[in-house]
């Protein structure tokens, strides 16, 4: 089986688990079900509970308690979608190659389902202590671990600078501050997922120290990588050669330091997190694939 072929079969296998943690579509509240579902069966790549699921499984995992945390976090990262989504943020009407939660159901119930989304993660995750009662300590630190990066010390705090930056003229975009959204908005949930994997396995401290920091090199690339493919698009729409001095009006890792350097640090971060992978010396060939494919994807 191809490397594709992998990731297609365990992104279904993940799908098929986390609807079983999906709410039944019933009672007069059956409308937020409906649209918290639909956002999160219409599509994604499943990264965050594959990452998550892959370092579990590096470090000798096998309890079931992983499941409702895999679910957990998808849950969080739609949530997040959804709401980015929203006329107030993005104003977009398709994602994942469908409408949008808002544009299908209303602005209002776009909003309740972001909130519906991430409150069920934590009631879902919660479930893990009736699975794995042996291992309380771990399900505790792991529910830390999501709660503190998802929140405003993660992502919702890594949203808000970008938010600011972009939404007001005075608000300059320094590089520093550009690393920092970055490190919250998109690398707070990878180093989230590959975390709570290790901390579910009962990894050693110094193997979860090391694991947070392979995510967070991992992280940047892949939102590296997501700023390159915004810039080769808006290009080849444009009709005109990558580079050309057609001014994007957002300031991004490109525009900061220009495609190439773009590449090369991609490039550089991706080895210093598979030269990390490999320290562990647990010939994880999946793991290592899953990063080469995340960060040098072409959409
Ligand atoms: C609203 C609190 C709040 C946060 C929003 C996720 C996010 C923060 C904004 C979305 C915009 C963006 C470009 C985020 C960077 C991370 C990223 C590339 C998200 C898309 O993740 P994928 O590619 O999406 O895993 P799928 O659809 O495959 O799950």
């Amino acid at each position: 089986m191809c490397f594709k072929e992998e990731i297609t079969k365990r992104a279904k296998e993940i799908t098929e688990k986390i609807v079983l943690y999906l709410p039944k579509e019933e009672g007069y509240q059956r409308t937020i079900f409906s649209a918290m579902n639909y956002s999160i069966v219409v599509g994604g790549k499943r990264i965050r509970p594959m990452l998550m699921k892959a370092v579990y499984d590096m470090f000798g995992g096998t309890s079931d308690s992983i499941y409702p945390f895999m679910a957990a976090i998808e849950m969080i990262h739609t949530y997040s979608l959804v709401h980015d989504d929203l006329p107030a943020m993005d104003n977009d009407e398709y994602r994942r190659g469908n409408k949008t939660t808002h544009a299908k159901y209303g602005e209002a119930m776009g909003i309740l389902a972001g909130d519906a989304l991430l409150n069920y993660a934590y009631e879902v995750a919660i479930g893990a202590f009736d699975v794995d009662s042996d291992n309380k300590d771990s399900v505790i630190r792991a529910l830390k671990v999501l709660t503190q990066k998802a929140g405003v010390y993660g992502m919702v705090g890594g949203q808000v600078v970008d938010v600011e930056s972009e939404k007001s003229p005075e608000s300059v975009i320094t590089r520093e501050k550009l690393d920092f959204i970055y490190r919250l908005k998109t690398g707070a949930l990878i180093e989230a997922s590959m975390v709570i994997g290790a901390v579910l396995a009962n990894a050693s401290e110094e193997d979860i120290t090391m694991v947070e920091q392979i995510a967070s090199k991992i992280g940047l690339a892949f939102q590296i990588q997501d700023d390159i493919l915004d810039v080769v698009s808006t290009f080849e729409e444009l009709g005109k050669p990558i580079g050309s001095d057609e001014k994007n009006n957002k300031e991004t890792y490109v525009t900061f330091e220009g495609i190439e350097k773009s590449r090369e640090d991609l490039k550089k971060l991706t080895d210093e997190a598979i030269d990390m992978l490999h320290s562990f010396g647990k010939d994880d060939k999946f793991l290592e694939q899953l990063f080469v494919y995340l960060v040098y994807r072409n959409k």
